[in-house]
């Protein structure tokens, strides 16, 4: 099994304003950090929004130097299909995107509205890429490139929102989820904020489990409760927030109301492990606003799904939701 090179972590702070982009570095010490550009790459285009979105890739080509992906959502301008270009680090790097990644060809807007590490989804020991474009059709897509030597801006896996006849803005947010269910290949997670049929807007979010020949069928979903709660503006890894081993992933749900009459009040994440009991099944949950299909058969390491809910008495964040894979 071949996982992800080890990315190097200088402390790096990165600061976005307009379209520069400027990397403060070189740190020996908390007290003496210095700054200095490295590069302040710009949008093609005024109206672009070039800078809407920017990760850290980790080491997508394989040159032992860490590279970053950067969105402009509106590209052209307004109204666009949208880009997003990578940059690669090196001794040499400059302001000019090393690969521009246009939108796939259909009606893929905003493409660029998120951007992200996929982690090592594939497990060909190179990072992965994340791009999110919600307005793709009403459903909304993501879409997923693989790393190596000679990455091309050909999507490898397409990722696709739910039909509902409504928009969902599913890939709104992408990110990494790490390796939620302990099969050696790293897993994302996918937003879709204003899910839910009828434009109920409850938001849900998708886990898609990486492998060798990886398919596009989400392997883990999960819902807002109620209306309007639209849970999965912002999604991502968690760590390893339980200490189990195994990371969690975390999901907000900026819209929910504490006036909701939800009998038990949400908490903050999902714990990612392989499964050690029954699996619960969310369709039967009560818990749960929404049937969701039942989880995909794995050959192994299959999680389970089950809400950690707060201890009776203890506060439980209001804008973000907490569950266990
Ligand atoms: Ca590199
Ligand atoms: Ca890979
Ligand atoms: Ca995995
Ligand atoms: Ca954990």
């Amino acid at each position: 099994m071949r996982r992800a090179r080890p990315v190097s972590r200088p402390l790096i702070i990165t600061l976005v304003v307009t379209t520069a982009l400027f990397i403060a570095t070189h740190a020996s010490s908390a007290a003496s950090i210095s700054s200095r550009l490295l590069i302040d790459p710009a949008g093609e285009n005024d109206g672009d929004i070039f800078g809407s979105s920017i990760a850290s890739l980790g080491d997508v080509n394989g040159d032992a130097y860490d590279d970053i992906v950067i969105g402009a959502n509106f590209y052209p301008s307004e109204g666009g299909q949208g880009r997003a270009y990578l940059y690669f680090g090196g001794p040499a790097m400059d302001s000019v995107a090393d690969l521009v990644i246009p939108a796939p060809p259909g009606d893929t807007r905003w493409f660029g509205i998120s951007v992200a590490s996929a982690g090592d989804f594939n497990g060909d020991g190179y990072p992965d890429i994340i791009v999110g474009a919600r307005y793709a059709g009403l459903p909304g897509k993501a879409f997923i490139y693989y790393g190596a030597p000679s990455l091309d801006s050909t999507p490898d896996l397409t990722l696709t929102g739910e039909a509902t006849g409504s928009s969902s803005w599913f890939g709104s947010s992408v990110a990494s989820a790490g390796d939620v269910n302990g099969d050696g290949f790293d897993d994302v997670i996918v937003g879709a904020p204003v899910y839910g049929p009828g434009s109920t807007q409850v938001g849900r979010v998708y886990v898609f489990f990486g492998g060798s020949t990886p398919d596009a069928v989400p392997d883990r979903m999960f819902t807002g409760p109620a209306t309007g709660d639209q849970l999965g503006w912002v999604v991502g890894s968690a760590g390893d927030m339980n200490g189990d081993g195994h990371p969690d992933v975390f999901a907000t749900a900026p819209r929910y109301s504490r006036a909701e009459p939800i009998p038990v009040p949400p908490t903050c994440g999902w714990g990612g492990r392989p499964s050690t009991r029954s699996p619960i099944s969310r369709s039967t949950d009560p818990r749960s606003a929404t049937a969701s299909r039942p989880p995909r058969a794995r050959a192994t390491s299959t999680p389970t799904a089950s809400r950690i809910w707060p201890s009776p008495g203890r506060a439980a964040p209001r804008s973000s939701w907490v569950d266990r894979l």
